[in-house]
């Protein structure tokens, strides 16, 4: 299997109806907001980026923050910090539940807001608008400002259905958004790097596909040993077809008869890079991505 043959199989089209409402209460809900944080995923910025919120909202200052980057690679998200600043744009690597410095961070967005000339007429608390694909972190990033467990979080995308208004003690409130993707993915391989991330629901997806990808790429990357030491998987034996059989015996995950289990040896091993017990691992580099 290769990325051209993995991009063969068809897009799953997942779009579910709330994202389209959600899509559209944010676009009336921007008239409302002095300041956008947007929400990227640190082991993949662009393929994370909704292009269509790049687009729709583009009059309001925006801060980018690339969330998860306790999962990344620190040396890779360093030549994104520098990528996005030669394109004009300041990206800030995060773990959005360890976030120090809340009220710092808030005096420099509200200086942000009052440099950028948007300051309300009247006094009133300043909105703040958090957005991004579903599962990259939002309403985490809310809890965290908030220092209280407001919003609903959990580990699969959809888990915020509406816009929820939270007010903080310090004059702001906050907008925490439902997760939107957008309807045209750039091809499957796009569909299952997004799916490893935790963006798109698994139950569309097909696992044993995501998990050679993610082979791939870990091949891709150099990252052979780890996978090796981890899961038993040597890239360099065999056809890639073959490494979820060989995690599958590794791991003792047979069917009867002696059959490898492909179908858990592919969620097993989606669910270590999650976890993050293949190391630290950057999806998407600057240059040369899948
Ligand atoms: N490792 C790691 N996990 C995080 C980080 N931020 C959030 N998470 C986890 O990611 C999962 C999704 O977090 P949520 O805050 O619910 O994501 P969301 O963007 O609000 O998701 P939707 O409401 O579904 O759009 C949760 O299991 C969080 O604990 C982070 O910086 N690092
Ligand atoms: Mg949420």
């Amino acid at each position: 299997m290769t990325y051209a043959e993995l991009n063969k199989y068809p897009l799953s089209g997942w779009f579910p109806g709330h994202m389209l409402r959600a899509g559209k209460q944010m676009q009336e809900s921007l008239r409302l907001v002095d300041l956008l944080v947007e929400l990227l995923d640190a082991r993949a910025p662009l393929s994370s980026r909704n292009p269509e919120l790049l687009e729709g909202l583009r009059q309001k200052p925006r801060i980018l923050l690339a969330n998860k980057a306790d999962l990344a690679d620190a040396a890779v998200s360093r030549q994104w910090a520098a990528y996005f600043a030669a394109a004009g744009e300041s990206v800030t690597f995060v773990d959005s539940r360890r976030l120090g410095n809340v009220r710092g961070l808030l005096q420099e967005w509200r200086g942000l807001i009052e440099s950028g000339g948007s300051r309300p007429a009247f006094a009133r608390p300043l909105r703040i608008m958090v957005l991004g694909i579903p599962n990259v972190g939002k309403s985490t990033l809310v809890n965290r400002l908030h220092r209280r467990n407001k919003a609903q979080v959990g580990p699969k995308p959809g888990v915020t259905r509406q816009n929820q208004w939270v007010s903080l003690d310090d004059g702001f409130e906050l907008l925490d958004t439902p997760g939107v993707i957008w309807p045209r993915l750039r091809d499957k391989c796009h569909e299952l790097m997004l799916n490893l991330l935790g963006n798109i629901r698994d139950e569309v997806v097909e696992a044993q596909l995501s998990a050679q990808f993610l082979c791939l790429k870990m091949q891709e990357l150099g990252a052979q040993k780890r996978l090796a030491e981890q899961c038993g998987i040597e890239t360099n034996q065999g056809r890639p077809e073959l490494w979820l059989e060989q995690y599958a015996r590794k791991r003792n995950f047979l069917l009867q008869g002696a059959e490898p289990d492909l179908e858990r040896a592919a969620l097993a091993i989606i669910k270590d890079f999650r976890d993050g017990r293949l190391g630290h691992i950057s999806l998407e580099k600057p240059l040369g991505a899948c």
